[in-house]
């Protein structure tokens, strides 16, 4: 049997034991004892297991009441985050003010993050999961929802738009908030000028078999089968197998021409001299700066590609087994004032949730804010209930091929 057989009974298989868990048929251990056998990671395992919910079952926010705020302050709380996603001196400062010591640990992709929490992971306060998986883990009743009214005052400084986003609507959870907004962004490409030129407009260049060895990709499941998608004309949240099935073979047959599969180091691709690397906005301006800032800004391009693409909003959220409910709400306050966000921004070089950081954010770290022309070729990455299964195998799919 060829290994796309293989890899096509599994999928069978695999939807069939969906469907079981989805009618009980089977426990939840027997689901990941047997998804395993089937050669899954434990982490993709993990992310199906929610994936693989009770049948006809509309889903429904969780009807939770506010949790008690016990205002013991805490020695310190730990921030799950992405990788250089926060200026260091932020923790130093907040400590100097609360006497909180602020720990971080870092993760790679939503989906690492996801099969943490499932897995029974504790020790986080704060998380920082993007749109769809704030979306995922709210419907999972992984998060706690937070006291904005009590804790959060800076929120109100919040851009309209980012406070009730379709991921975290209060209106559609009776009443309940589980996010802030902590980052916002496009995920397009950059490329090297002095080996790239013209610079392109759209996804062509990613899929040439001309560009064989010269190209970056993030090794991020809804990211990359995004731009395959959108590189077809389709939605990034499509749920039409046989237009995920087009992108996955298309990324299938795409992989013998890129160099690596890398969420963390895509700064080091672009000053290293890689002509395309698939990264998000920040990511351009922090290589930029370490090219040698503002006068070395002519060296990369950064491409919103003309078929669309994907924008994403990065959302401060509580797991339900957090330690210190009190302590996260605090750090987040803080984070939200608009002299942090600012100091925040102009260190990792990504666009603050809140307009008045700007007068106190570098003006460089605004250069690819994206224009509302740009907007409108963009689409957020949305919870796809079940269909995220397919997705799972699709991307398994390519990374196996
Ligand atoms: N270096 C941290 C970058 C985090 C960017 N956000 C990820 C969005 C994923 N859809």
């Amino acid at each position: 049997m060829e290994e796309r057989d293989i890899v096509n009974q599994n999928q069978k298989e695999l939807v069939g034991l969906c469907k079981e868990a989805k009618h009980g048929g089977i426990t939840r251990r027997q689901f990941v004892e047997r998804a395993l056998i089937l050669g899954l990671s434990a982490g993709t395992v993990g992310a199906l297991v929610g994936a693989c919910g009770e049948e006809d079952a509309e889903p429904e926010a969780p009807q939770v009441e506010m949790p008690v705020m016990d205002e013991t302050m805490p020695e310190e709380i730990t921030v799950y985050n992405w990788t250089d996603y926060m200026d260091p001196d932020i923790r130093k400062q907040f400590r100097a003010e609360t006497g909180i010591k602020v720990n971080e640990t870092y993760f790679a992709s939503n989906e690492e993050l996801l099969a943490k929490l499932r897995a029974g992971s504790t020790g986080y306060d704060i998380i920082v999961p993007s749109d769809y998986m704030c979306q995922i883990m709210i419907m999972s009743e992984l998060l706690q929802p937070l006291d904005i009214d009590g804790y959060i005052p800076n929120f109100a400084g919040v851009a309209e738009p980012l406070k009730a986003p379709t991921f975290d609507n209060p209106a559609d959870q009776g009443g309940m908030k589980y996010s802030v907004p902590y980052f916002y962004g496009t995920t397009g490409y950059a490329t090297r000028t002095d080996k790239v030129s013209p610079t392109p407009t759209d996804w062509t260049p990613l899929f040439d078999p001309a560009n064989s060895g010269k190209i970056q990709l993030l090794d991020d499941e809804r990211e990359c089968l995004g731009m395959g998608l959108k590189s077809l004309g389709y939605s990034a949240n499509t749920k039409d197998q046989a237009e995920l099935d087009e992108a996955t073979q298309k990324l299938i047959d795409q992989k013998p021409l890129v160099s690596t599969y890398d969420s963390v180091n895509m700064k080091r691709a672009i000053v290293q001299g890689v002509p395309y690397v698939m990264c998000w906005d920040g990511d351009v301006l922090m290589a930029i700066d370490a090219l040698g800032g503002e006068d070395y800004q002519d060296m990369v391009d950064w491409v919103l590609p003309s078929e669309g693409f994907v924008r994403w909003t990065d959302a401060m959220s509580m797991p339900v087994s957090a330690a210190s409910r009190y302590g996260g709400h605090l750090f987040m306050n803080y984070i939200l004032d608009p002299e942090v966000a600012g100091q925040n921004a102009s260190w990792v070089w990504y666009l603050s949730a809140v307009p008045a950081s700007r007068d106190f954010t570098d003006p460089f770290a605004l250069i690819l804010t994206p224009s509302d022309e740009d907007m409108a070729r963009s689409e957020e990455l949305e919870d796809l209930g079940e269909f995220a299964a397919a997705y799972q195998m699709a991307w398994t799919k390519v990374k196996s091929a």
